[in-house]
C-alpha cells in the first residue's frame, strides 16, 4: 500500500494527494438556479457539518464515455478518496473551477446556448487526470451537454449516520463517444476499475444479487434517465434528442 501510495503520488506530474486537492480545488459555488455566488475550496463544499447540513451547493459534472461500438465506460472509484471511495460509477466526474487555464468558469450566456465550453475543458483535464486519456484523443467541442440534475447526498455508507463529507451539487451531463477507441491508463489514486459494458451488462452489475455498490449520482441517473438516453445515443450525441439546458 505504501509502496503503490509512494510511487502514485507523482503520477500524471501532480505529486498532489486527495488531501491536497481538497485544498487547493476552489469549487464554484452556485445557487439553486446555477447562477454563480462564489467560489469555496473542495474541503469546504464537500463538508456536512451542523452548521452547513448539506455542504456548500457547486457547480460538477458527470462524463459518460462510450466506445465507438456504444458501450459506456465504467469506473470503480479508489479506496483512498475521501468522498465515496469504492463504488462504482461513470465514466469521470469532477468540478470546473476557479483559475484554471483554459477558463473553467461558463457565463450564464454559455450555459444558456448549451456550449459550456468551461465545463467541457475541465472534463478533458480530468479525464486525462483519472483515466489517463490523452487530450488529443478529446476534442472539447465533441462533448455534448445534454442537462443538468441538482442532487444532494452524504456519504452515508463511508461515514455513517451522520456522515461528515458529502456531495450537493448541480451536475452537468456530458456525452461523448470519440470515433477512436480511447487509451486508457488510470491513475491509481482515483481509480480502482474500470470496464467498458454494454446495457445488459450494466443492468447485470446494477442487480442486488451483484454486490456491487453504486455513487448516488450515477443510481439517479441510471434509474430515470440513462436508458433513454442510451437507446437513441446517436441522436443523443447529436444533441437531437435529450437535450434540455433550461430545466435543473
Ligand atoms: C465530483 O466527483 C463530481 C460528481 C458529479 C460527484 P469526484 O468526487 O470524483 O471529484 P474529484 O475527482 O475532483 O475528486
Ligand atoms: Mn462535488
Amino acid at each position: 500500500r505504501a509502496q503503490m501510495a509512494a510511487a502514485s503520488s507523482t503520477w500524471a506530474g501532480t505529486g498532489l494527494s486527495q488531501q491536497d486537492f481538497m485544498q487547493r480545488d476552489e469549487c464554484l459555488v452556485v445557487d439553486e438556479t446555477d447562477t454563480l455566488v462564489g467560489t469555496s475550496n473542495k474541503h469546504d463544499c464537500h463538508r456536512f457539518t451542523p452548521a452547513q447540513p448539506r455542504g456548500l451547493l457547486h457547480r460538477a459534472f458527470s462524463v459518460f464515455l462510450f466506445s465507438p461500438d456504444g458501450r459506456l465506460l465504467l469506473q470503480q472509484r479508489a479506496a483512498s478518496k475521501v468522498t465515496f471511495p469504492s463504488v462504482w460509477t461513470n465514466t469521470c466526474c469532477s468540478h470546473p473551477l476557479a483559475g484554471q487555464q483554459p477558463d473553467e468558469v461558463d457565463s450564464p450566456t454559455q450555459i444558456a446556448d448549451g456550449s459550456v465550453p468551461g465545463v467541457k475543458a475541465a472534463a478533458v483535464r480530468k479525464l486525462g487526470h483519472e483515466l489517463g486519456i490523452p487530450a488529443e484523443q478529446l476534442r472539447a467541442a465533441s462533448f455534448t451537454f445534454l442537462t443538468r440534475l441538482h442532487y444532494c447526498a452524504g456519504d452515508t455508507h463511508t461515514y455513517g449516520p451522520d456522515a461528515e463529507w458529502g456531495e450537493h451539487e448541480v451536475d452537468y451531463i456530458l456525452f461523448v463517444r470519440p470515433p477512436q477507441p480511447v487509451t486508457l491508463a488510470p491513475n491509481p489514486d482515483e481509480v480502482d476499475d474500470v470496464r467498458y459494458v454494454d446495457r445488459a451488462q450494466l443492468a447485470a452489475m446494477m442487480d442486488p444479487g451483484s454486490g456491487l455498490r453504486w455513487s448516488p449520482w450515477f443510481r439517479i441517473l441510471a434509474e430515470r434517465f440513462l436508458d433513454a438516453w442510451w437507446a437513441d445515443l446517436d441522436e443523443t450525441l447529436a444533441g437531437t434528442k435529450h437535450r434540455d439546458y433550461g430545466t435543473i
